[in-house]
């Protein structure tokens, strides 16, 4: 099946469901993606962050290599490092999922780092986000854009 008419399918079966109720998990080989979502960004802001939790339920390790997203011109996997008093964001090659290893995506952590947005990330909008993982392969998931509250850094006006 396309990506497209996947999405189609899902746009459809959304219909049905409370958007309170979305809390979508995906399997893909081994790895266990869940609850995908995304910081709702500043109007003028050109960068978010894509956040999960991946689970390596197999006995071999794996990484999880790239992320792309139509919603974005470019798509880099981030930690945060603290450096003094600032945190900042460096790029990072991969992320090591070992087995039976639990690896939380979020803010003030890695994170997928969405660059030139094409729009603002808006709450309650819905984008996808492929992943390529070394072994498992590539996986598009939904993701659901939340407003954060609380103190956590805003990825789109962190320094790099
Ligand atoms: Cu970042």
């Amino acid at each position: 099946m396309s990506t497209v008419s996947r999405y189609g399918a899902l746009a459809l079966a959304l219909l049905f469901i409370a958007p309170t109720a979305w809390a979508q998990d995906y399997t893909q080989g081994d790895l266990k993606i869940v609850r995908p979502w995304a910081r709702e960004t500043a109007r003028m802001a050109r960068a978010g962050g894509a956040f999960m939790t991946i689970e390596n339920t197999g006995g071999a390790p794996d990484r999880l290599l790239k992320a792309a997203s139509p919603v974005a011109a470019r798509t880099e996997v981030h930690t945060v490092i603290q450096d003094g008093d600032v945190m900042r964001m460096r790029e990072v090659p991969a992320i090591d999922l070992a087995p039976k290893a639990k690896v939380e995506l979020k803010p003030g952590g890695y994170h997928v780092m969405l660059m030139e947005l094409k729009a603002p990330l808006k709450a309650g909008d819905r984008f996808p986000l492929t992943l390529t993982f070394e072994k498992a392969g590539t996986i598009t998931v939904d993701i659901s854009v939340e407003k954060l509250s609380g103190t956590a850094p805003d990825h789109g006006k962190m320094k790099h």
